[in-house]
């Protein structure tokens, strides 16, 4: 039954169907799913699907955006579920974004609505924004983690400008700064002077916890 539903998630992404998506979110739901599991099982197969068939030509555009509305209008269903009622203390507070020159928003918005569910203050600046904002909105608020996104090969440089910037601030000593993104690795973090890389939202709250030094 599970499965079935998983299966029917991924497709509707693919299919670009934000209606049915959503649909198949709440029925998931209903049916006992952990959000968690529609999400990794279910939206983001399908998400990965459509980028394998824009790279081999069988997609375009227009199929990426149709898909990528679907996985939101299906994430607006799930998010109360996975964040709950929030009456923890706040444990850390975050600014999360997708870099200068990049749109894609889907997942810093998914590692910001992770990190909300585990109790952290997180202020999402949205997508295409510059190192300069990041350190703005990191003023702003007395953040101490960074979460910086970059989804082309073309703007994962962003996330080394971003650390630069924060140095030029002098905020690097009190800011840890977490990346992610398709293209980014360990091993470009560690060539970036980044603190850490995370490969899913799990992962990068885990990652948030550690490298604030709180008790997860
Ligand atoms: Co876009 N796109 N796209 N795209 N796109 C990718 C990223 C390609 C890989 C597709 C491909 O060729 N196979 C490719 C990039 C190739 C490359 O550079 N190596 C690509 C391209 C080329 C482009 C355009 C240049 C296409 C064009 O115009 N010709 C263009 C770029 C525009 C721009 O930004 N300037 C473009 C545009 C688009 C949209 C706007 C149509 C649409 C985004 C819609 C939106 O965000 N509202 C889109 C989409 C949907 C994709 C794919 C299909 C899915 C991305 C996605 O949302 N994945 C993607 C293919 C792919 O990634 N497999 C394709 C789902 C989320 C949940 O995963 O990896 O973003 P995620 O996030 C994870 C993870 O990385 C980590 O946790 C998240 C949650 O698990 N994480 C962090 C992410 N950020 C983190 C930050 C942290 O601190 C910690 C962890």
């Amino acid at each position: 039954m599970s499965e079935e539903i998983l299966n029917k998630l991924k497709q509707a992404v693919v299919d670009g169907e934000a209606e049915q998506t959503a649909e198949l979110a709440r029925q998931g739901l209903d049916q006992g799913l952990d959000p968690l599991t529609l999400i990794d099982e279910g939206l983001t197969p399908g998400m990965n699907r459509i980028g394998e068939l824009f790279s081999s030509g069988e997609f375009f555009l227009p199929e990426l955006v149709i898909g990528g509305d679907a996985m939101k209008a299906a994430l607006a269903i799930l998010e109360p579920a996975l964040v709950g009622n929030q009456e923890r203390e706040i444990v850390g507070r975050v600014v999360i974004g997708t870099v200068e020159g990049d749109i894609h928003e889907i997942g810093k918005t998914l590692v910001g609505i992770m990190l909300t569910a585990n109790g952290f203050d997180v202020d999402d600046i949205g997508a295409d924004k510059s190192a300069a904002e990041f350190v703005a909105a990191v003023k702003e608020n007395g953040a101490t983690l960074v979460g910086a996104s970059a989804l082309l090969t073309t703007t994962m440089a962003e996330q080394q400008s971003i650390i630069e910037a924060l140095e030029e601030a002098g905020l690097r000593d009190q800011v840890k700064v977490m990346i992610g993104g398709a293209p980014v690795s360990q091993s470009w973090a560690d060539s970036i002077g980044a603190d850490g890389y995370a490969a899913n939202a799990i992962s990068a709250v885990d990652l948030a916890f550690r490298l604030i030094d709180a008790p997860a």
